[in-house]
């Protein structure tokens, strides 16, 4: 494709009172969060074992990341073939222990992350954070909702650690830290006593926040869900406990688009949301059947909530995303979830939002149809193909070759 072609889309978009110029800037000023722990399936540094929290991933696609030096270099392999500025997700366990010293996670500190914030640093990059609460001894089941005193201490604590790191984040890096809380709590079984394990996971949350975070440098998020392996009877941070939890509390819900039943439309919460806390959070991720985790694709679904994305503002969403395939190459499913993300922003950036809204409001209910259905086929690859090219980087499938060839003569090498 050609600027030849770019200028034809531009004309063509033109006509319907669509400035492409000004979707391509909007686009690239949207940041969005790429999760570390889809390089290395969700392992983390601390040799804890086997992933648990009713989360898992599937495959043994070889080259995974070891160490911090292996995951870094696949971050930045990932975002060298990605146009635009982003942020990196990081997890608490992905702590790195230089003097070889672990610590628990309940007495994490800043200097843990030292290295991550040199690396951002060194990139212009800004970090969001989770504090862990899986793959762990304490984490059998219950975590904040554990009816054993000791072990919600334990994570308590392990929240409180988590804010302070986030703080660090935010000031080092001049970017506020997005500070996702998510717990696997649940119950394989029908509960008999639904009420005990919620009022004990909102009682931790107050202990968590009770702490006087600085709200300039962290916007704590958090993240509910409907099930998980081992889970799947009850979860008690259901999408109500956080909903909630959050407009009672003053913070950000954490909407992940693979928690909810699959028929529900996650984008239709948006605005609703948005009406009653003003920013909505995201964990981008496309469940299959059940809470797969499988990369984004680019469907109707992420579509979907990129338009409410889009028509409420982006300024007003914290998008991340959130999958681990492990059984494909694992730069790839970065790349491709960040690619596909971003271009249902660009299609959603090249709406004529003024136009469809009013013929909603003036019950021209035919003409919109046809006008929304007849966009589907207009020519956005052109201005994708010039966002690519501005960023100097491929608009098509040929970023391929370079994951390729780092996989020959990097991954490959990884025992
Ligand atoms: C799990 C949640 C959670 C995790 C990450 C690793 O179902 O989606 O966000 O995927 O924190
Ligand atoms: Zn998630």
């Amino acid at each position: 494709m050609s600027k030849v072609q770019y200028q034809a889309a531009q004309k063509q978009y033109a006509a319907l009172g669509v400035d492409t110029e000004k979707a391509i800037k909007a686009l690239q000023k949207i940041s969005i969060s790429m999760h570390c722990w889809q390089g290395d399936d969700v392992g983390g540094f601390e040799n804890a074992g086997a992933l648990t929290g009713g989360i898992q991933t599937t495959g043994n696609y070889p080259g995974k990341a070891r160490t911090p030096e292996e995951l870094m270099a696949d971050i930045d392999k990932a975002l060298s073939l990605i146009p635009g500025k982003h942020r990196i997700n990081l997890h608490a366990c992905y702590a790195i222990f230089e003097d070889g010293k672990k610590v628990e996670r309940n007495k994490l500190e800043p200097k843990h992350f030292r290295k991550w914030v040199e690396f951002a640093k060194k990139r212009h990059l800004g970090i969001d954070f989770n504090p862990t609460f899986f793959s762990h001894p304490l984490a059998d089941g219950l975590t904040l909702a554990s009816e054993d005193p000791r072990v919600r201490k334990f994570w308590i604590e392990h929240g409180i650690c988590c804010l302070k790191i986030a703080e660090y984040f935010g000031k080092e890096l001049g970017t506020p830290c997005a500070l996702n809380f998510w717990v696997p709590d649940g119950l394989k079984d029908e509960p008999s006593d639904r009420f005990g394990p919620r009022k004990r996971l909102k009682e931790s949350y107050d202990k968590i926040f009770k702490y006087k975070y600085n709200k300039k440098l962290v916007v704590p998020t958090i993240e509910s869900k409907l099930f998980g392996i081992g889970a799947e009877s009850y979860t008690v941070g259901s999408h109500e406990f956080y909903m909630g939890y959050a407009l009672k509390n003053n913070l950000l819900c954490l909407l992940d688009t693979g928690h909810f039943h699959l028929s529900e439309n996650v984008a239709d919460k948006i605005s609703s949301l948005l009406l009653f806390s003003g920013k909505v959070a995201f964990h981008v991720s496309r469940p299959v059947r059940w809470d797969s985790d499988h990369v984004i694709r680019f469907n109707d679904d992420v579509r979907a909530c990129a338009h409410e994305i889009v028509r409420n503002g982006p300024e007003n969403f914290i998008i991340a995303l959130d999958y681990f395939d492990a059984s494909i190459n694992r730069i790839a499913a970065w790349v491709l979830g960040m690619r596909n993300m971003q271009k249902a922003l660009l299609e959603a950036l090249l709406e004529p939002r003024e136009t469809l809204k009013a013929l909603q409001d003036a019950r021209q209910y035919t003409e919109q149809l046809v006008l929304q259905e007849e966009l589907k086929t207009y020519p956005m690859t052109a201005v994708w193909e010039e966002f690519c090219a501005r960023a100097k980087l491929p608009a098509n499938e040929c970023w391929m070759k370079d994951v390729l060839e780092y996989e020959r003569d990097v991954l490959s090498k990884r025992a």
